[in-house]
């Protein structure tokens, strides 16, 4: 039986570290977090402490380390069953989508920071529209040609959804209204178990980060 650990920073602000947290509650997986408090006095060396990056999330299972929130959830996929879509070619457009998301939507990501308590309707610059543009059109694709057993991009909750759930956050936040496929997908996504009990512990939590606090 796996005796992981997920060392992360604060849930309420670490967009990285939620998907890993995401996989292991909506998949029922047993572990143990270690919140950081990120930008605190002492923050770095607490996550060196870990993470050989610097960075956080980073999973401990025994002796191994595994750090990067993507590299994670393969980690994980490769021990639990029915984290990606059985189907090879849904697991690939999956891993694609997942892996446009990592390393993408700069614009988005920038402008949008993760702060799942705050409520701040912004109007999106044109960047940030064409990256919310590209979303809601990958949303809409992957509903509609993979999402016929279930809610979720693939059907079933799977590691695409996590990868997207700090987007469904931050789109919460800065007031993004999305229309048709993908607005009924982010509405089911924000419903979830896994993302309401994310977003209580984000709203429990004392500490803030000044700049990402500001107007
Ligand atoms: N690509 C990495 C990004 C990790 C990352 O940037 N983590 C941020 C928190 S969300 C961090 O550790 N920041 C602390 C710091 O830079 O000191 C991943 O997917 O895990």
């Amino acid at each position: 039986m796996p005796n992981y650990t997920l060392v992360m920073g604060n849930k309420n602000y670490s967009s990285w570290s939620m998907r890993p947290w995401l996989v292991l509650r909506h998949f029922e997986i047993p572990f143990t977090e270690h919140v950081i408090a990120l930008f605190e006095p002492g923050h770095d060396a607490a996550i060196r402490a870990f993470s050989p990056s610097g960075k956080v999330p980073l999973l401990v299972d025994g002796d191994l380390r595994v750090w990067d929130s993507l590299a994670i959830c393969e980690y994980l996929a490769e021990r639990h069953a029915g984290l990606w879509p059985q189907d090879p070619a849904a697991r690939a457009i999956a891993r694609a989508v997942s892996a446009e998301m990592h390393a993408g939507f700069m614009a988005l990501r920038s402008a949008f920071t993760c702060n799942i308590r705050r409520r701040t309707p912004t109007t999106p610059t044109p960047e940030v529209q064409a990256d919310i543009d590209r979303i809601s059109q990958l949303w809409t694709d992957c509903r509609a040609r993979f999402g016929q057993d279930g809610p979720y991009l693939f059907g079933a909750f799977s590691i695409a959804d996590a990868m997207y759930a700090p987007v469904c956050f931050r789109f919460q936040t800065y007031g993004v209204d999305l229309s048709g496929a993908a607005g009924v997908y982010l509405a089911t996504m924000l419903a979830t178990p896994a993302l309401q009990d994310l977003s209580r512990d984000a709203l429990a939590e004392p500490h803030r980060i000044a700049k990402y606090e500001a107007p």
